[in-house]
Protein backbone atom coordinates (compact mmCIF):
# COMPACT_ATOMS: atom_id res chain seq x y z
CA UNK A 1 0.00 0.00 0.00
CA UNK A 2 1.44 3.65 -1.22
CA UNK A 3 -0.85 5.81 1.25
CA UNK A 4 0.26 5.42 4.72
CA UNK A 5 -2.44 3.84 6.57
CA UNK A 6 -2.61 7.16 8.78
CA UNK A 7 -3.25 9.19 5.47
CA UNK A 8 -7.06 6.88 5.17
CA UNK A 9 -10.57 8.14 6.05
CA UNK A 10 -11.12 5.04 8.89
CA UNK A 11 -7.72 6.09 10.90
CA UNK A 12 -9.09 9.95 10.74
CA UNK A 13 -12.54 8.30 12.29
CA UNK A 14 -10.95 6.64 14.80
CA UNK A 15 -8.89 9.83 15.66
CA UNK A 16 -12.15 11.66 16.19
CA UNK A 17 -13.73 8.52 18.00
CA UNK A 18 -10.89 8.37 20.76
CA UNK A 19 -11.23 12.07 21.67
CA UNK A 20 -14.78 10.65 22.79
CA UNK A 21 -13.61 7.48 24.26
CA UNK A 22 -10.93 9.14 26.27
CA UNK A 23 -13.09 11.52 28.34
CA UNK A 24 -14.93 7.72 29.48
CA UNK A 25 -14.20 6.16 32.50
CA UNK A 26 -14.05 2.46 31.91
CA UNK A 27 -16.27 2.09 35.56
CA UNK A 28 -18.44 4.36 33.34
CA UNK A 29 -19.28 2.05 30.51
CA UNK A 30 -19.35 -0.54 32.40
CA UNK A 31 -22.67 1.65 34.25
CA UNK A 32 -24.16 2.46 31.17
CA UNK A 33 -24.29 -1.35 29.97
CA UNK A 34 -25.08 -3.92 31.87
CA UNK A 35 -24.72 -6.43 29.58
CA UNK A 36 -20.81 -5.28 28.84
CA UNK A 37 -19.00 -8.60 29.72
CA UNK A 38 -21.53 -10.86 27.86
CA UNK A 39 -21.22 -8.52 24.65
CA UNK A 40 -17.03 -8.29 24.87
CA UNK A 41 -15.81 -11.70 26.02
CA UNK A 42 -15.68 -14.57 23.67
CA UNK A 43 -15.35 -18.45 24.82
CA UNK A 44 -13.38 -20.15 22.15
CA UNK A 45 -10.41 -22.87 21.98
CA UNK A 46 -10.55 -24.06 25.83
CA UNK A 47 -10.07 -19.75 26.04
CA UNK A 48 -12.32 -17.25 27.67
CA UNK A 49 -11.25 -14.23 26.75
CA UNK A 50 -12.63 -11.29 28.62
CA UNK A 51 -11.94 -7.65 26.75
CA UNK A 52 -14.72 -5.89 28.15
CA UNK A 53 -12.31 -4.05 30.57
CA UNK A 54 -11.35 -1.94 27.71
CA UNK A 55 -11.57 1.30 26.40
CA UNK A 56 -14.47 0.20 23.78
CA UNK A 57 -18.08 0.94 22.81
CA UNK A 58 -19.59 -1.14 19.57
CA UNK A 59 -18.52 1.99 17.77
CA UNK A 60 -15.09 0.82 18.63
CA UNK A 61 -15.20 -2.18 17.48
CA UNK A 62 -16.82 -1.41 14.01
CA UNK A 63 -14.56 1.03 13.48
CA UNK A 64 -11.56 -1.18 14.58
CA UNK A 65 -12.96 -4.12 11.94
CA UNK A 66 -13.17 -2.00 9.51
CA UNK A 67 -9.65 -0.68 9.74
CA UNK A 68 -8.57 -4.52 9.54
CA UNK A 69 -10.84 -4.60 5.95
CA UNK A 70 -9.10 -1.93 5.07
CA UNK A 71 -5.09 -3.40 5.24
CA UNK A 72 -6.81 -6.39 3.52
CA UNK A 73 -6.56 -8.59 6.66
CA UNK A 74 -8.24 -11.69 5.34
CA UNK A 75 -6.02 -11.62 2.41
CA UNK A 76 -2.68 -10.92 4.40
CA UNK A 77 -3.59 -14.36 6.32
CA UNK A 78 -4.39 -15.95 3.48
CA UNK A 79 -0.73 -15.04 2.02
CA UNK A 80 0.98 -16.00 5.30
CA UNK A 81 0.03 -19.45 5.50
CA UNK A 82 0.40 -20.21 1.59
CA UNK A 83 3.94 -19.55 1.70
CA UNK A 84 4.14 -16.63 0.10
CA UNK A 85 7.45 -14.20 0.41
CA UNK A 86 5.76 -12.31 3.13
CA UNK A 87 9.41 -11.74 4.74
CA UNK A 88 9.65 -9.21 1.67
CA UNK A 89 13.11 -7.76 2.33
CA UNK A 90 14.77 -11.07 2.60
CA UNK A 91 12.89 -12.42 0.39
CA UNK A 92 11.44 -16.01 2.31
CA UNK A 93 8.11 -17.37 3.44
CA UNK A 94 7.54 -17.36 7.22
CA UNK A 95 6.11 -20.67 7.11
CA UNK A 96 6.09 -22.08 11.08
CA UNK A 97 2.08 -22.80 10.74
CA UNK A 98 3.83 -25.41 8.21
CA UNK A 99 5.99 -26.80 11.22
CA UNK A 100 2.79 -27.50 13.29
CA UNK A 101 -0.03 -28.39 10.44
CA UNK A 102 -0.66 -31.67 11.61
CA UNK A 103 -3.49 -31.76 8.98
CA UNK A 104 -0.42 -32.93 6.49
CA UNK A 105 -1.89 -30.81 3.35
CA UNK A 106 0.60 -29.50 0.85
CA UNK A 107 2.41 -26.45 1.32
CA UNK A 108 4.73 -25.25 -1.68
CA UNK A 109 8.00 -23.16 -1.05
CA UNK A 110 8.93 -22.59 -5.21
CA UNK A 111 7.13 -24.71 -6.02
CA UNK A 112 8.13 -27.56 -4.05
CA UNK A 113 5.89 -29.70 -1.17
CA UNK A 114 7.78 -28.77 2.49
CA UNK A 115 5.52 -31.13 3.88
CA UNK A 116 8.21 -34.12 3.52
CA UNK A 117 10.73 -32.71 4.88
CA UNK A 118 9.07 -31.50 7.61
CA UNK A 119 7.57 -34.89 8.50
CA UNK A 120 11.17 -36.53 7.56
CA UNK A 121 12.86 -34.37 10.68
CA UNK A 122 9.88 -35.17 12.54
CA UNK A 123 10.33 -38.85 12.43
CA UNK A 124 14.22 -38.00 13.04
CA UNK A 125 13.46 -36.25 16.68
CA UNK A 126 11.72 -39.18 17.75
CA UNK A 127 13.83 -41.53 17.10
CA UNK A 128 16.48 -39.52 19.18
CA UNK A 129 14.18 -38.42 21.62
CA UNK A 130 12.88 -42.15 22.28
CA UNK A 131 16.64 -43.19 22.55
CA UNK A 132 17.62 -40.84 25.03
CA UNK A 133 14.82 -41.34 27.28
CA UNK A 134 14.95 -45.36 26.58
CA UNK A 135 18.58 -44.76 28.09
CA UNK A 136 19.64 -46.21 24.47
CA UNK A 137 21.73 -43.13 24.16
CA UNK A 138 24.87 -43.52 25.79
CA UNK A 139 27.37 -41.41 26.67
CA UNK A 140 30.97 -42.14 25.07
CA UNK A 141 31.45 -44.40 28.60
CA UNK A 142 28.59 -45.75 28.04
CA UNK A 143 26.38 -44.03 30.97
CA UNK A 144 22.94 -42.86 30.21
CA UNK A 145 21.80 -39.18 29.79
CA UNK A 146 21.05 -37.49 32.48
CA UNK A 147 21.07 -33.79 31.70
CA UNK A 148 20.88 -31.96 28.58
CA UNK A 149 22.28 -28.46 27.91
CA UNK A 150 20.76 -26.57 24.87
CA UNK A 151 23.26 -23.66 23.98
CA UNK A 152 21.40 -21.15 21.74
CA UNK A 153 20.31 -17.56 22.42
CA UNK A 154 17.63 -15.48 20.96
CA UNK A 155 14.89 -17.13 18.80
CA UNK A 156 17.29 -20.58 19.13
CA UNK A 157 16.57 -20.02 23.43
CA UNK A 158 13.81 -17.65 24.52
CA UNK A 159 11.14 -20.51 22.79
CA UNK A 160 12.32 -23.52 23.84
CA UNK A 161 13.14 -22.76 27.60
CA UNK A 162 10.16 -21.15 28.17
CA UNK A 163 8.05 -24.01 27.01
CA UNK A 164 10.50 -26.41 29.01
CA UNK A 165 9.81 -24.26 32.39
CA UNK A 166 5.63 -24.18 31.51
CA UNK A 167 5.90 -28.28 30.73
CA UNK A 168 7.91 -29.55 33.98
CA UNK A 169 5.23 -31.55 35.14
CA UNK A 170 5.21 -33.25 31.60
CA UNK A 171 9.43 -33.98 32.28
CA UNK A 172 10.80 -37.25 32.11
CA UNK A 173 11.83 -38.06 35.58
CA UNK A 174 15.34 -39.21 34.85
CA UNK A 175 16.30 -36.21 33.02
CA UNK A 176 16.89 -32.44 33.69
CA UNK A 177 17.27 -29.77 31.19
CA UNK A 178 19.56 -26.31 31.58
CA UNK A 179 19.41 -23.54 29.10
CA UNK A 180 22.95 -21.88 27.90
CA UNK A 181 22.60 -18.47 26.45
CA UNK A 182 25.02 -15.53 27.50
CA UNK A 183 28.03 -15.30 26.45
CA UNK A 184 29.43 -14.46 30.28
CA UNK A 185 31.51 -17.40 31.37
CA UNK A 186 29.64 -17.04 34.17
CA UNK A 187 26.27 -18.88 32.80
CA UNK A 188 28.59 -22.24 31.26
CA UNK A 189 30.49 -22.37 33.99
CA UNK A 190 27.99 -22.35 36.90
CA UNK A 191 25.79 -24.81 34.57
CA UNK A 192 28.73 -27.13 33.67
CA UNK A 193 30.01 -26.84 37.71
CA UNK A 194 26.48 -29.28 38.11
CA UNK A 195 26.86 -31.54 35.83
CA UNK A 196 28.56 -34.66 35.24
CA UNK A 197 30.39 -34.76 31.71
CA UNK A 198 29.68 -38.75 31.48
CA UNK A 199 25.95 -38.03 31.44
CA UNK A 200 25.53 -34.67 29.70
CA UNK A 201 24.02 -34.41 26.01
CA UNK A 202 25.04 -30.69 24.05
CA UNK A 203 22.38 -28.93 21.91
CA UNK A 204 23.76 -26.93 19.58
CA UNK A 205 20.94 -24.73 18.11
CA UNK A 206 21.70 -21.86 15.95
CA UNK A 207 19.68 -21.48 12.98
CA UNK A 208 23.46 -19.56 11.12
CA UNK A 209 25.55 -21.36 13.09
CA UNK A 210 27.47 -18.27 13.11
CA UNK A 211 26.46 -16.56 16.25
CA UNK A 212 29.46 -15.08 18.44
CA UNK A 213 27.43 -16.06 21.74
CA UNK A 214 26.28 -19.52 20.57
CA UNK A 215 29.70 -20.19 19.50
CA UNK A 216 32.19 -19.54 22.19
CA UNK A 217 29.40 -21.30 24.75
CA UNK A 218 29.49 -24.32 21.85
CA UNK A 219 33.54 -24.80 21.85
CA UNK A 220 34.17 -23.84 25.69
CA UNK A 221 31.33 -27.00 26.38
CA UNK A 222 33.42 -29.13 23.98
CA UNK A 223 36.43 -28.23 25.65
CA UNK A 224 35.70 -29.14 28.98
CA UNK A 225 33.85 -32.64 27.23
CA UNK A 226 37.39 -33.72 26.33
CA UNK A 227 38.95 -32.63 29.28
CA UNK A 228 37.35 -34.50 31.22
CA UNK A 229 36.46 -37.63 28.99
CA UNK A 230 39.82 -37.54 27.56
CA UNK A 231 38.79 -38.36 24.06
CA UNK A 232 38.26 -36.18 21.01
CA UNK A 233 35.90 -38.98 19.73
CA UNK A 234 33.82 -38.36 22.71
CA UNK A 235 32.10 -35.26 20.85
CA UNK A 236 29.99 -37.45 18.74
CA UNK A 237 28.19 -39.12 21.60
CA UNK A 238 27.49 -35.52 23.61
CA UNK A 239 27.23 -33.00 20.69
CA UNK A 240 23.96 -32.55 18.22
CA UNK A 241 23.27 -29.57 16.56
CA UNK A 242 20.16 -27.90 15.05
CA UNK A 243 20.64 -25.70 12.32
CA UNK A 244 19.90 -24.38 8.68
CA UNK A 245 23.53 -24.70 7.84
CA UNK A 246 24.89 -28.11 7.38
CA UNK A 247 28.60 -26.91 6.98
CA UNK A 248 29.10 -25.21 9.66
CA UNK A 249 28.19 -27.90 11.57
CA UNK A 250 30.55 -30.30 10.00
CA UNK A 251 33.66 -27.61 10.53
CA UNK A 252 32.51 -27.55 14.21
CA UNK A 253 32.62 -31.17 14.49
CA UNK A 254 29.38 -32.52 14.55
CA UNK A 255 28.52 -35.68 12.15
CA UNK A 256 26.20 -34.35 10.44
CA UNK A 257 24.01 -37.56 11.38
CA UNK A 258 23.67 -36.16 14.38
CA UNK A 259 22.02 -33.16 13.19
CA UNK A 260 18.57 -31.81 12.86
CA UNK A 261 17.98 -29.72 10.02
CA UNK A 262 15.28 -26.88 9.56
CA UNK A 263 14.84 -24.02 7.04
CA UNK A 264 15.02 -20.62 5.85
CA UNK A 265 11.79 -19.78 6.14
CA UNK A 266 11.47 -20.42 9.66
CA UNK A 267 12.69 -17.22 11.62
CA UNK A 268 13.95 -17.66 15.01
CA UNK A 269 11.40 -16.31 17.19
CA UNK A 270 8.85 -18.52 15.32
CA UNK A 271 11.25 -21.66 15.22
CA UNK A 272 10.20 -23.51 18.60
CA UNK A 273 7.94 -25.81 15.93
CA UNK A 274 11.06 -26.65 14.58
CA UNK A 275 13.84 -29.18 15.69
CA UNK A 276 14.71 -25.93 17.75
CA UNK A 277 11.94 -27.87 19.46
CA UNK A 278 14.03 -30.44 20.30
CA UNK A 279 14.85 -29.82 23.93
CA UNK A 280 11.35 -29.60 24.88
CA UNK A 281 10.93 -32.73 23.10
CA UNK A 282 13.73 -35.00 24.57
CA UNK A 283 11.81 -33.93 28.31
CA UNK A 284 8.48 -34.23 27.66
CA UNK A 285 8.33 -37.06 25.03
CA UNK A 286 7.70 -36.69 21.44
CA UNK A 287 3.77 -37.44 22.00
CA UNK A 288 3.53 -34.09 23.93
CA UNK A 289 6.22 -32.46 21.74
CA UNK A 290 3.12 -32.78 19.39
CA UNK A 291 -0.10 -32.40 21.37
CA UNK A 292 1.93 -29.22 21.01
CA UNK A 293 1.83 -28.71 17.61
CA UNK A 294 -1.85 -29.90 17.39
CA UNK A 295 -2.65 -26.92 19.80
CA UNK A 296 -0.93 -24.55 17.50
CA UNK A 297 -2.17 -25.96 14.71
CA UNK A 298 -5.70 -25.97 16.20
CA UNK A 299 -5.33 -22.09 16.81
CA UNK A 300 -4.00 -21.46 13.41
CA UNK A 301 -7.06 -23.16 11.93
CA UNK A 302 -9.25 -20.78 14.25
CA UNK A 303 -6.90 -17.33 12.97
CA UNK A 304 -7.34 -18.76 9.37
CA UNK A 305 -11.41 -19.31 9.44
CA UNK A 306 -12.83 -17.41 12.01
CA UNK A 307 -14.68 -14.27 11.33
CA UNK A 308 -12.65 -11.18 12.42
CA UNK A 309 -14.85 -10.27 15.12
CA UNK A 310 -14.61 -13.37 16.61
CA UNK A 311 -11.10 -14.36 16.02
CA UNK A 312 -8.70 -14.18 19.17
CA UNK A 313 -5.53 -12.70 17.70
CA UNK A 314 -7.77 -9.97 15.82
CA UNK A 315 -9.21 -9.00 18.01
CA UNK A 316 -6.43 -8.87 20.72
CA UNK A 317 -4.03 -7.15 18.13
CA UNK A 318 -6.87 -4.78 17.09
CA UNK A 319 -6.95 -3.31 20.71
CA UNK A 320 -3.15 -3.09 20.75
CA UNK A 321 -3.41 -1.07 17.67
CA UNK A 322 -6.10 1.23 19.24
CA UNK A 323 -3.71 1.80 22.24
CA UNK A 324 -0.65 1.96 20.76
CA UNK A 325 -1.47 4.30 17.63
CA UNK A 326 -4.44 6.21 18.95
CA UNK A 327 -3.76 6.69 22.70
CA UNK A 328 -0.22 6.86 22.40
CA UNK A 329 0.17 3.79 25.11
CA UNK A 330 4.14 3.13 25.35
CA UNK A 331 4.24 -0.22 27.25
CA UNK A 332 1.96 -2.96 27.68
CA UNK A 333 2.17 -5.73 30.70
CA UNK A 334 1.94 -9.60 30.49
CA UNK A 335 0.91 -10.84 33.60
CA UNK A 336 0.75 -14.14 33.96
CA UNK A 337 -1.39 -15.89 36.59
CA UNK A 338 0.37 -19.51 36.45
CA UNK A 339 4.00 -19.68 37.75
CA UNK A 340 4.96 -21.81 34.93
CA UNK A 341 4.61 -19.11 32.28
CA UNK A 342 7.29 -17.13 34.15
CA UNK A 343 8.89 -16.85 31.44
CA UNK A 344 6.59 -15.96 29.04
CA UNK A 345 6.86 -12.32 29.11
CA UNK A 346 10.13 -12.59 27.90
CA UNK A 347 9.11 -14.70 25.48
CA UNK A 348 6.55 -12.41 24.19
CA UNK A 349 9.65 -9.52 24.51
CA UNK A 350 11.38 -10.45 21.44
CA UNK A 351 8.42 -12.04 19.56
CA UNK A 352 6.49 -8.82 19.56
CA UNK A 353 9.13 -5.98 19.87
CA UNK A 354 12.14 -7.64 17.69
CA UNK A 355 8.97 -8.33 15.44
CA UNK A 356 7.31 -4.95 15.25
CA UNK A 357 9.80 -2.73 16.67
CA UNK A 358 9.84 -1.03 13.26
CA UNK A 359 9.71 2.55 11.55
CA UNK A 360 9.39 1.70 8.09
CA UNK A 361 6.69 0.27 6.22
CA UNK A 362 7.25 -2.83 3.88
CA UNK A 363 8.23 -0.45 1.24
CA UNK A 364 10.39 1.33 2.96
CA UNK A 365 8.63 4.41 3.70
CA UNK A 366 8.71 6.17 6.95
CA UNK A 367 5.33 6.15 8.93
CA UNK A 368 4.11 8.55 11.25
CA UNK A 369 2.09 6.64 13.51
CA UNK A 370 3.66 4.91 17.06
CA UNK A 371 3.82 0.66 16.96
CA UNK A 372 4.95 -1.47 18.97
CA UNK A 373 4.53 -0.88 22.68
CA UNK A 374 7.26 -2.31 25.04
CA UNK A 375 6.70 -5.41 26.77
CA UNK A 376 7.14 -6.52 29.79
CA UNK A 377 5.65 -7.80 33.00
CA UNK A 378 6.23 -10.83 35.39
CA UNK A 379 4.50 -13.67 37.01
CA UNK A 380 0.95 -12.30 38.64
CA UNK A 381 1.28 -12.30 42.34
CA UNK A 382 5.26 -11.35 42.69
CA UNK A 383 4.22 -8.26 40.44
CA UNK A 384 1.88 -7.12 42.58
CA UNK A 385 4.24 -6.90 45.94
CA UNK A 386 6.75 -5.29 43.40
CA UNK A 387 5.56 -2.86 40.12
CA UNK A 388 1.37 -2.84 40.45
CA UNK A 389 2.21 0.40 42.43
CA UNK A 390 2.73 2.33 39.26
CA UNK A 391 -0.33 0.95 37.73
CA UNK A 392 -2.58 1.36 40.55
CA UNK A 393 -1.27 5.10 41.25
CA UNK A 394 1.20 6.17 38.97
CA UNK A 395 0.96 8.72 35.48
CA UNK A 396 1.17 6.31 32.37
CA UNK A 397 -1.93 4.61 31.14
CA UNK A 398 -1.20 0.88 30.56
CA UNK A 399 -2.97 -2.11 29.63
CA UNK A 400 -2.07 -5.49 30.61
CA UNK A 401 -2.85 -8.82 29.76
CA UNK A 402 -3.78 -11.20 32.84
CA UNK A 403 -3.20 -14.91 31.58
CA UNK A 404 -5.03 -17.06 34.12
CA UNK A 405 -4.70 -20.46 34.84
CA UNK A 406 -7.96 -22.30 36.48
CA UNK A 407 -5.84 -25.29 38.04
CA UNK A 408 -2.24 -24.98 38.59
CA UNK A 409 0.09 -27.59 37.56
CA UNK A 410 0.24 -27.71 41.44
CA UNK A 411 -2.29 -28.65 44.02
CA UNK A 412 -1.52 -27.51 47.47
CA UNK A 413 -4.67 -26.30 50.08
CA UNK A 414 -5.19 -23.07 49.52
CA UNK A 415 -3.08 -21.67 47.21
CA UNK A 416 -4.89 -22.01 43.96
CA UNK A 417 -7.73 -19.98 45.24
CA UNK A 418 -5.60 -17.23 46.70
CA UNK A 419 -3.59 -17.11 42.92
CA UNK A 420 -7.26 -16.84 41.27
CA UNK A 421 -8.30 -14.27 43.63
CA UNK A 422 -5.75 -11.78 43.53
CA UNK A 423 -5.71 -11.71 39.69
CA UNK A 424 -9.37 -11.26 39.81
CA UNK A 425 -8.99 -8.28 42.43
CA UNK A 426 -6.17 -7.14 40.53
CA UNK A 427 -8.11 -6.51 37.18
CA UNK A 428 -11.11 -5.18 39.18
CA UNK A 429 -9.20 -2.91 40.86
CA UNK A 430 -6.97 -1.15 38.10
CA UNK A 431 -10.14 -0.85 36.01
CA UNK A 432 -12.32 0.66 38.91
CA UNK A 433 -10.03 2.85 41.09
CA UNK A 434 -11.09 4.36 44.34
CA UNK A 435 -12.68 8.14 44.43
CA UNK A 436 -11.78 10.57 47.06
CA UNK A 437 -15.37 10.31 48.93
CA UNK A 438 -14.78 6.40 48.52
CA UNK A 439 -11.23 6.85 50.11
CA UNK A 440 -12.57 8.81 52.93
CA UNK A 441 -15.41 7.11 54.17
CA UNK A 442 -13.59 3.44 54.02
CA UNK A 443 -10.46 4.80 56.25
CA UNK A 444 -12.80 6.66 58.65
CA UNK A 445 -15.10 3.42 58.72
CA UNK A 446 -12.25 1.24 59.92
CA UNK A 447 -9.25 3.23 61.14
CA UNK A 448 -9.40 4.61 64.49
CA UNK A 449 -6.22 7.34 63.94
CA UNK A 450 -6.07 10.78 64.14
CA UNK A 451 -8.42 12.53 61.98
CA UNK A 452 -6.53 15.14 60.66
CA UNK A 453 -3.47 12.78 59.65
CA UNK A 454 -6.28 10.71 57.70
CA UNK A 455 -7.82 13.35 55.99
CA UNK A 456 -4.07 14.23 55.19
CA UNK A 457 -3.56 10.89 53.88
CA UNK A 458 -7.03 10.86 51.44
CA UNK A 459 -5.28 11.83 48.22
CA UNK A 460 -2.44 8.95 48.83
CA UNK A 461 -4.92 6.67 48.86
CA UNK A 462 -7.26 7.43 46.00
CA UNK A 463 -6.80 5.13 42.99
CA UNK A 464 -7.84 6.61 39.17
CA UNK A 465 -8.68 3.33 38.50
CA UNK A 466 -9.45 3.15 34.18
CA UNK A 467 -6.77 1.17 33.72
CA UNK A 468 -7.35 -1.33 30.86
CA UNK A 469 -6.85 -5.11 30.71
CA UNK A 470 -8.10 -8.17 28.93
CA UNK A 471 -8.30 -11.67 31.01
CA UNK A 472 -7.40 -14.89 29.10
CA UNK A 473 -8.59 -17.52 31.33
CA UNK A 474 -8.27 -21.54 30.22
CA UNK A 475 -8.53 -24.22 32.65
CA UNK A 476 -4.86 -25.75 33.06
CA UNK A 477 -1.75 -25.49 30.97
CA UNK A 478 -1.72 -28.41 29.14
CA UNK A 479 1.04 -28.98 26.10
CA UNK A 480 -2.18 -28.10 23.66
CA UNK A 481 -3.48 -25.24 25.41
CA UNK A 482 0.46 -23.97 25.82
CA UNK A 483 0.52 -24.32 21.69
CA UNK A 484 -2.37 -22.70 21.61
CA UNK A 485 -1.50 -19.63 23.47
CA UNK A 486 1.62 -19.17 21.54
CA UNK A 487 0.28 -19.53 18.66
CA UNK A 488 -2.36 -16.78 19.39
CA UNK A 489 0.43 -14.34 20.43
CA UNK A 490 2.42 -15.32 17.22
CA UNK A 491 -1.08 -14.11 15.33
CA UNK A 492 -1.56 -11.46 17.21
CA UNK A 493 1.55 -9.79 16.59
CA UNK A 494 1.21 -10.69 12.70
CA UNK A 495 -2.53 -8.90 12.75
CA UNK A 496 -1.17 -6.10 13.82
CA UNK A 497 2.30 -5.75 11.51
CA UNK A 498 -0.69 -5.82 8.65
CA UNK A 499 -2.75 -2.77 10.61
CA UNK A 500 0.93 -0.96 10.42
CA UNK A 501 2.34 -2.46 7.28
CA UNK A 502 5.36 -3.34 8.74
CA UNK A 503 7.25 -6.88 8.02
CA UNK A 504 7.40 -8.79 10.91
CA UNK A 505 9.73 -10.78 9.78
CA UNK A 506 12.90 -9.49 9.81
CA UNK A 507 15.13 -8.01 11.95
CA UNK A 508 17.97 -5.89 10.82
CA UNK A 509 18.09 -4.36 14.75
CA UNK A 510 19.82 -7.91 15.71
CA UNK A 511 21.86 -8.33 12.74
CA UNK A 512 23.46 -4.76 13.52
CA UNK A 513 24.67 -5.74 17.05
CA UNK A 514 26.14 -9.07 16.01
CA UNK A 515 28.25 -6.86 13.05
CA UNK A 516 29.69 -4.36 15.71
CA UNK A 517 30.31 -6.62 17.85
CA UNK A 518 32.85 -8.54 15.22
CA UNK A 519 34.59 -5.49 14.28
CA UNK A 520 35.27 -4.78 17.87
CA UNK A 521 36.36 -8.45 18.61
CA UNK A 522 39.85 -7.99 17.67
CA UNK A 523 40.73 -4.88 19.60
CA UNK A 524 39.60 -6.81 22.80
CA UNK A 525 40.65 -10.43 21.97
CA UNK A 526 44.17 -9.73 20.88
CA UNK A 527 45.70 -6.45 19.99
CA UNK A 528 44.28 -4.21 22.80
CA UNK A 529 45.14 -1.47 20.76
CA UNK A 530 42.65 1.71 19.96
CA UNK A 531 45.05 3.43 17.83
CA UNK A 532 43.58 0.98 14.97
CA UNK A 533 41.15 2.48 13.29
CA UNK A 534 37.72 1.01 14.63
CA UNK A 535 35.79 3.64 12.85
CA UNK A 536 33.64 4.38 16.24
CA UNK A 537 33.18 7.41 18.31
CA UNK A 538 35.65 9.07 20.78
CA UNK A 539 32.96 7.28 24.14
CA UNK A 540 33.54 3.91 22.57
CA UNK A 541 37.15 4.87 22.49
CA UNK A 542 37.30 5.84 25.95
CA UNK A 543 35.71 2.89 27.62
CA UNK A 544 38.14 0.59 25.50
CA UNK A 545 40.81 2.22 26.68
CA UNK A 546 39.42 2.26 30.26
CA UNK A 547 38.70 -1.20 30.06
CA UNK A 548 42.20 -2.02 28.61
CA UNK A 549 43.75 -0.03 31.69
CA UNK A 550 41.45 -0.78 34.36
CA UNK A 551 41.82 3.38 35.17
CA UNK A 552 41.87 6.23 32.41
CA UNK A 553 45.19 7.40 33.79
C1 LIG B 1 15.16 -14.19 16.03
C2 LIG B 1 16.39 -13.48 15.79
C3 LIG B 1 17.49 -13.76 16.78
C4 LIG B 1 18.17 -15.11 16.57
C5 LIG B 1 19.44 -15.16 17.41
C6 LIG B 1 20.17 -16.48 17.27
O1 LIG B 1 14.16 -14.11 15.35
O2 LIG B 1 16.81 -13.67 14.50
O3 LIG B 1 17.02 -13.69 18.10
O4 LIG B 1 17.32 -16.16 16.91
O5 LIG B 1 20.27 -14.11 17.05
O6 LIG B 1 20.49 -16.72 15.93
P1 LIG B 1 21.01 -18.13 15.48
O7 LIG B 1 19.91 -19.13 15.72
O8 LIG B 1 21.34 -18.00 14.03
O9 LIG B 1 22.20 -18.47 16.33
Amino acid sequence: MNTLISHTPIWAKLKTHQQYIAQQHLRDLFALDPKRFEKFSIETEGFLLDYSKNYITDETVNLLLKLAKKVQLEEAINRLFSGAKVNNTEQRAALHTALRNRSNTPIKVDGKDIMPDINKVLVKMQQFTDKVRNREWRGYTGKPIESIVNIGIGGSDLGPAMVTKALKSYHHPRLKAYFVSNVDATHLNNTLATLDPETTLFIIASKTFTTQETLLNAHSARRWLIKHLGDQQAVAKHFVAISTAKQKVIEFGIDPINMFEFWDWVGGRYSLWSAIGLPIAVMIGMDKFEELLDGAHKLDQHFKNTELANNLPVLLALLEVWYSSFFGVKTQAILPYDYSLELFPAYLQQLAMESLGKRVTREGKNIDYPTCPIIWGSAGNNGQHAFYQLLHQGTQLIPADFIIAIDSQNDLNGHQDAVLSNALAQTHALMMGRSANQTQLQILKQEDKNLEQLINQVPHRVFMGDQPSNSLVYQKLTPSILGKLIALYEHKVFVESVCWNLNPFDQWGVELGKQVANMLLPALSSQRDTNINLGVDSSTIGLLKYIFKGSLS
